[in-house]
Order: C-alpha cells, then structure tokens, then sequence
C-alpha cells in the first residue's frame, strides 16, 4: 500500500476525535496538530500543510454538521474533503483518442521511466489495446534489453537498436514502425542520463519536435518528497500536453511530500507506481486515494455512514425521473444488479406494493453472481465513455473489449443485452408507483 506511515498517522489523529467524548475546540486543535505533525513527517512543504490544516481547522469550528451526523464524523468528512482538494480532486485519465496515440516518456536518471513504461503497456493491453513499445534510450547499457525482459511475458513488442547512438533518429523510426503496423498506442521510453531538469527537458522537446506525442509524461521519483515541486514546475511549464506519473510510493517516507508538491504545481498526475512489478501501476484518483488513506478500519465505516446518512436524506427524484427516460447507463446497472442482488429479486419486492402488479421477467433485474462477476470483468476493460453512453459501443469496440477483458464476442453482447432490456424496463413503468416503492424501501429513488 503507497504511504502506509502517512496513512496510518492520519488515521491515528481521527481515531483519537472517534474517541473522546466531547468534540470542542481544544479537541479540534488537537487533532489538526497531529495532521500537522503526521503530513509534515511525509515531508510536505511547510507552508502547504500550514494552509491545508487551517482550512480544516476554520471549517471544522464554523460549520454546523447536517441532521443526522454527528460533530465528529462531520470533522472527519471536512478532513476527507480537505486532503482530496489537496490532491488535486478529479482523476484524468490519459486519453486514447487518435489511432495511435503516441507517449512520450522522460523523468530524471533512475526514476523509473522504463518500468513505468512497462506497466502502462501491460495497463492498455490489459484494456484490450495493441500497444507498441520504442526504445530512445542511446544512453543507458542494456536498456533495450531491460524493457524487452519486462515485457516479453506478455507478447507486447519493443522497437529499438542497441547499435545505434541517435536517439531522435530511433524514436522517429521506432513511431513510423507501430504506426505502418497499425498499434492503437505507441510509448516512447526516452535516455536516463539526465540528473537536472534543464537538460531534461531540453530533450523531451527535441524528441517532442521528431515525433509529436499526443502526451508527454514525466515520471518522478517518489522518494524525493518535496523537491518533485521543482521538477513538476519546469515541465509544467515547458509543455501545455503534460502528465505525470509518480513512483515508488510504497514504503518511501516521504512520498506523500512528492504527490502534495507535484498537485501543487497544478500538473496532472495520472498514475502512482507503488512496486516493482508489472502490475503495481494504480490510475490517479484523489478521493479514492484519500477514502484509502485514511480507511482503515472504523474510519472507513465511519466515512461509508455517512454517506449512507446523506443518501437517505436526499431523496432522489432526479436519479428515479432518470431511470424512468431511461437515461441511465452501465454504471447505473452494475449498481442495481449489486443491490438487486443482495436484496432478492426486485419482482418480489414490487409485489409487496399493493397495486404493483408488475409482471417483470425475472432474468431482467437478476443475474447470478457468475454473471455479475463476468460483467464486472467486461466493465473493466470499457472506457469512461463507454460506460456512461453505451450506444456508442459498436463492434469494433465490443471486439477491442472482448480482447481485453479476455471474454468472447458473445458475452459483451449479453451484457449488452442486459442493458437494453433493463433500460426497456424502466422506461416502460409507472413514475408515481415507482417513486411510492422507492421511498417506501427507502431505496433513495433507485439510487440504492
Ligand atoms: N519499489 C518500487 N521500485 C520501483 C518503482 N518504479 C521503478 N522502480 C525501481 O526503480 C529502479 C529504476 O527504474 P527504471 O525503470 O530502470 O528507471 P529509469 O528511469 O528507466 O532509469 P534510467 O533509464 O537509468 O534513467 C528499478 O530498480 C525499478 O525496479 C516503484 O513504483 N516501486
Ligand atoms: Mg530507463
């Protein structure tokens, strides 16, 4: 787990708030100063954790915690919600939008360019893309060879010359050879001999002049904490097509200084790296990083309480009139077919409302739990777009889906199946009656 030490002091100070038995100022100043103390060991800038720890402080003094919640976990919500703001909040995945997309890797001697490479690789093919690696790295003995090894395993081709001394020449050829070959997404691993950032990036724009990458990714070590600001500045600033990838997050102290700087510079990052192998590459999101982080054990239930309160509270009509145009997407299903899941079918439950006399085919809101699992494996390999609006799913990408989640043809097609009956399903019944089951089993307007 990345930040192990961070999280586990984090969690320290709001377990202490769990704890006492009245939540007043003292209290409040308590617990900021062990964030404090615990962000400042991770090695984030002094004055970041300053600013940070005062919002928190000033928000958890002024503001009145909503009917049915209580002052702490309220506290512990506005922390959540700090340390995510912190992180830069959204996620922003790398866009694959042109065939192919071309990656340019570059970062300081030793960062880990070429594993992280290779995991972005294994990432997309995983996702069902055909992926082309090139080796530019004149510089480092035996790098070909070193991204060869990594990724021989799984049948990904690594373009490069070990003879050959000009790299722009290389990566210019290595891109016009995935590119006649037809790959969706070409990775440009570029030279470690840079130890500054100046000399660096005076090559990433040579390489980015020769052959043009949709995106340039800087990776960075994680281990060194705070000074990833400078670093993440520079790059900024030298390239408006810019994302970044942090490494070595686990067991490094002072990895949560690094993620903290490169956030502050306002540069995306969009994957951590948090080991040594192929699959330790985790896509960048801040709020599941920070519900990680700090969700260890009660914490984590405290947190999911909340949330439940919230729903509760809100009654969705919004989500039920959604459904009801049945305007709802994958997401939406996979979340009903969960629940339905765990509640019985959704046949029985109508038939308890008197004057719901639905006749619903069964196999429509259940699927066995092989099948749920199946799904959720499809799923995986379906981009963000995909998910939110199905219909664009055509063959084509049910084939590239089917490939990369390892399933057949057949079986997207039966999720996708799933998905048109449901959503027939929805559209055809009645908004008023719907909405009476809704609230009578407390369902937050199918939002479940
Ligand atoms: N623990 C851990 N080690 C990592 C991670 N990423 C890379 N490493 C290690 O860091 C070392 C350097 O990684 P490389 O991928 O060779 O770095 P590079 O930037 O390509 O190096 P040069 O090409 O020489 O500049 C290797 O021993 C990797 O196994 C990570 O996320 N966690
Ligand atoms: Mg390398």
């Amino acid at each position: 787990m990345a930040l192990e030490k961070l999280g586990k002091a984090l969690n320290n100070a709001l377990r202490k708030l769990a704890r006492s038995s009245t939540v007043d100022e003292a209290t409040i100043k308590e617990v900021v100063r062990d964030i404090q103390r615990a962000l400042i060991q991770a090695d984030v800038n002094v004055r970041l954790v300053l600013d940070l720890t005062r919002r928190i402080e000033k928000r958890a003094l002024e503001e009145e915690p909503p009917t049915g919640v209580s002052k702490k976990e309220h506290i512990i919500k506005i922390v959540y919600e700090e340390l995510t703001k912190f992180l830069g909040t959204e996620a922003k995945p790398i866009e694959i939008k042109e065939k192919p997309t071309v990656l340019l890797t570059v970062g300081i001697q030793g960062s880990g360019k070429t594993t992280s490479i290779a995991k972005l690789a294994r990432y997309f093919q995983k996702r069902g893309y055909k992926v082309g690696l090139v080796c530019s790295d004149t510089w480092r003995p035996g790098a070909y060879q070193q991204l060869k090894q990594l990724v021989e395993p799984f049948g990904i081709e690594v373009f490069g010359d070990p003879e050959e001394n000009d790299a722009i020449k290389l990566a210019k050829e290595g891109v016009e050879h995935f590119r006649e070959k037809g790959v969706d997404i070409i990775i440009v691993d570029s030279a470690g001999r840079h130890k500054e950032e100046k000399s660096l990036i005076e090559e990433m724009k040579q390489i980015s002049a020769a052959i043009k990458p949709h995106e340039v990714i800087l990776v960075i070590d994680g281990t060194i904490g705070q000074q990833a600001y400078n670093q993440a500045l520079a790059f900024k600033e030298a390239t408006p097509i810019g994302s970044i990838i942090v490494t070595k997050l686990d067991g490094s102290a002072k990895g949560g200084g690094a993620l903290s700087a490169v956030a502050a510079t306002g540069a995306p990052i969009k994957f951590i790296g948090v080991g040594e192998r192929i699959d330790d590459l985790e896509p960048f999101d801040p709020k599941r990083f920070v519900s990680r982080l700090l969700g260890l054990g009660d914490i984590q239930g405290l947190l999911e309480k909340f949330e439940e309160l919230q729903k509760q509270q809100e009654f969705r009509e919004e989500d039920l009139e959604k459904f009801l145009k049945g305007k709802f997407n994958l997401k939406d299903m996979y979340a009903q077919l969960e629940a339905m899941q765990k509640m019985g079918p959704l046949k029985q439950i109508l038939q308890m409302i008197p004057g719901m006399g639905y006749s619903l085919p069964d196999d429509a809101v259940r699927v066995g739990e092989e099948r749920l699992k199946k799904f959720k494996v499809i799923m995986d390999s379906m981009t963000e777009e995909e998910l939110e609006h199905p219909e664009i799913i055509n063959y084509s990408r049910i084939k590239r889906i089917a490939r990369g989640s390892g399933t057949s043809i057949q079986e997207v097609r039966e999720l996708l199946h799933q998905y048109n009956q449901m959503k027939k399903m929805f559209k055809s019944m009645d908004k008023r009656k719907l909405s009476k089951m809704a609230r009578k089993f407390n369902l937050g307007g199918f939002g479940l």
